[in-house]
């Protein structure tokens, strides 16, 4: 019998500084209703989804930075969204700033958590590339201060089996999407489909590149690693314009062979859907990247024993 999952990226459009949670929930809903009655068992929510993408700004009072962060999950807030989710029998990820009490000492992380068809947390994952500076930058247009409101993850790339089709499920959050080594921890347990959420800013502001390029480069690291772990990828942004701050949109459901089976054509809330066949990666875990029969990580070691790239020493002084 073919194992299919019919799966839906709800694209957010902005959430401004003053829109409350409750109003990003209630989105999120009206997007869950409309991927279940249209036969989807799972939906992947954008990255920090709750909120505005608060790293843009530079906060000093831990008060304030506070207020973007969860305490608990389901949340007050959130409840509403996870019993909606358990009557419709549908499963979710959710990207949220998690605030933990963890030995006496408060940690904050980027977080993202799988849920189950019945409302239950399945998993969790804490992001690992944290991208952008932890210092004040006040004369850039814009901030990226996820280095110094969250930790790095502690809780590595894992998968998990979800549904009735133990569907092996993977997570991962925004920046992971450009390391090939995120994909490969969890090709090497086997993953079948990937779930992550992003908010990625239309402009960079460390150096120049067109809007088009830095779409460009999304596309490019999930289609190929998709087909380079033979697994489906569902990527969902947070896109439009966030109080006058652009991020894109170009949510995609990447097929095992790297091709897009769907894409969203907006920047604003937005539902795109595939029925995936779970199969289809097989063929391509058991040939070109059957890990067993080819892979030689013996010639591999650089990859967890050094960080940054050592060229050789120059020829010429
Ligand atoms: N949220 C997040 O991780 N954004 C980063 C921006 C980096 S700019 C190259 C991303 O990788 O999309």
């Amino acid at each position: 019998m073919s194992r299919r999952l019919k799966v839906a990226a709800a694209q957010m459009g902005p959430i401004h500084l003053a829109d409350s949670k409750a109003s990003a929930v209630k989105r999120m809903m009206t997007m869950l209703r409309q991927a279940a009655d249209a036969g989807c068992r799972f939906v992947v929510f954008p990255e920090l989804a709750l909120t505005t993408f608060f790293p843009r700004w530079w906060m000093a009072d831990q008060a304030e930075i506070d207020r973007f962060f969860e305490a608990q999950m389901p949340s007050p807030e959130t409840m509403p969204l996870f019993e909606l989710a358990r009557e419709k029998k549908v499963g979710f990820y959710l990207g949220y700033a998690e605030l933990t009490e963890d030995g006496g000492r408060t940690r904050r992380f980027n977080t993202s958590i799988l849920v189950g068809p019945d409302g239950r947390i399945i998993g969790k994952y804490r992001k690992v590339h944290l991208p952008g500076h932890s210092d004040h930058l006040p004369q850039a247009p814009f901030q990226h201060l996820e280095k110094r409101y969250f930790e790095v993850g502690d809780l590595g790339f894992n998968v998990w089996r979800m549904f009735d089709e133990d569907v092996v499920m993977g997570q991962c959050i925004c920046n992971d999407r450009r390391w090939p080594e995120t994909f490969r921890v969890m090709g090497l347990q086997g993953v079948e489909m990937v779930a992550l959420g992003y908010n990625t800013p239309t402009d960079n502001i460390y150096f120049h590149e067109p809007p088009y390029r830095r779409v460009f480069h999304h596309l490019l690291s999930v289609q190929a690693n998709a087909y380079q772990n033979g697994t489906w990828i569902v990527a969902t942004a947070k896109a439009g314009k966030e109080d006058g701050f652009g991020m894109y949109g170009a949510s995609v459901i990447v097929a095992p062979t790297g091709e897009i089976a769907a894409q969203a054509m907006s920047e604003a809330d937005e539902v795109i859907m595939f029925d995936c066949d779970l199969s289809l990666g097989e063929s391509i875990r058991q040939n070109v990247f059957n890990f067993a029969r080819h892979r030689r990580p013996e010639h591999y070691r650089l990859i967890t024993e050094r960080a940054g790239a050592e060229p050789p020493p120059p020829t010429r002084k």
